[in-house]
């Protein structure tokens, strides 16, 4: 995104929020369940902003939370003590009758903790990144946008026009936000790189953000080896599980490491990785390189997520039924010598 057009919806983005917060007492931010990164960091930067409004504010975290990202479960407890994290349960005592609702890196309503309480609100202000459909939540004010390389990158801007002192370890998250939703920067957005230098500019340093997600040699050469048996099909798409233990329980951050490091190391327009995420759930991540909009495939599967990221969680499924329903729906679209087309025109038909 042009940083021109970025500044004027932060533009309108911070007067929207102004008047929320002015007919509000408190503030409740919601980020997706199982938070990662981006999540996190948005939800910190958004605290900062209501301190600096004087207005009381919780970050309500789902009761899977410890089962989202690694990096992100550990930056909640190193900042316990600044910020308020609560349980969707604790609405019952904290709501007020002016109580403003914040969703941030999320839009549907069945991947937020305060599901359960939409009615509750009265406000409710939404800034995210991925596609909207059917769930997306209703609300006063909503900044939608995919020219986002992350939620934290656009209250990276808010922070800055609302004049918040950012110290160096919050920079830190906010730029580990963006760094993991971009792809490690891998993002042509000249708004973008000018939030990341203005973290910079106040301490954040890549390399840091970067050693947050740092990882073992053996965990590395675990996410290697699964990624290294995809099968490419039709010389368009590669999909892959664990061979040796199909029935392993995969953490949903290691099956989106899968998939980056198949995107990144194979010639591939789209790449899917699948595993079980409990006993009788599967989850599928998926990427691609925009010439396919993997969002769209996974909607098909109950799923949702931007074009180049999206992911789905599937109940009644074997490995073997979704490698063969990825392929149903991939193959028209994958004739060898024709370019795929950009966006695929997918229905609940072809899914069948
Ligand atoms: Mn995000």
């Amino acid at each position: 995104m042009l940083e021109r057009v970025a500044a004027e919806g932060s533009r309108k983005n911070k007067e929207a929020l102004d008047r929320l917060l002015k007919e509000s007492d408190r503030v409740f931010i919601v980020a997706h369940n199982r938070p990662d990164m981006d999540a996190i960091g948005s939800a910190i930067g958004m605290s900062l902003i209501c301190k600096k409004k004087k207005r009381e504010s919780y970050i309500v975290l789902d009761d899977d939370f410890d089962n989202g990202e690694e990096v992100a479960s550990r930056a909640i407890k190193a900042t316990k003590g600044e910020f308020k994290y609560i349980r969707a349960k604790d609405l019952d005592n904290l709501l007020t009758k002016n109580s403003l609702m914040i969703a941030l890196d999320v839009n549907q309503e069945p991947r937020m903790a305060t599901k359960d309480y939409l009615d509750k609100f009265k406000r409710i202000y939404v800034i995210d990144h991925h596609k909207t459909d059917a769930t997306t939540i209703k609300s006063n004010y909503a900044y939608i946008e995919e020219g986002l390389s992350s939620a934290s990158e656009e209250i990276t801007r808010l922070i800055g026009l609302y004049g918040v002192k950012l110290d160096k370890m919050h920079a830190n998250y906010l730029l580990a936000g963006i760094m993991l939703d971009s792809c490690t920067l891998n993002f042509d957005s000249d708004a973008m790189f000018s939030a990341v230098s203005k973290l910079i500019n106040k301490g954040a340093k890549t390399s840091e953000a970067k050693a947050m997600f740092r990882d073992s040699i053996e965990h590395l050469n675990f996410i290697r080896e699964i990624s290294g048996n995809a099968e490419m099909i039709s010389q368009r798409y590669a999909i892959t599980y664990d061979i040796k233990d199909p029935n392993r329980i995969f953490k949903t951050e290691d099956l989106a490491k899968i998939a980056n490091d198949m995107l990144l190391n194979i010639d591939a327009h789209a790449v899917f990785a699948i595993g079980y995420i409990k006993d009788d759930t599967l989850f599928i991540s998926a990427r691609s390189n925009g010439l396919i909009d993997v969002s769209i495939v996974m909607q098909l599967f109950g799923g949702s997520g931007r074009t180049t990221a999206a992911a789905a969680q599937i109940k009644g499924y074997t490995i073997d039924d979704v490698c063969s329903k990825l392929n149903h729906i991939l193959s028209p679209y994958m004739n060898i010598g024709q370019e795929p087309q950009m966006t695929l025109e997918l229905t609940k038909e072809s899914a069948k």
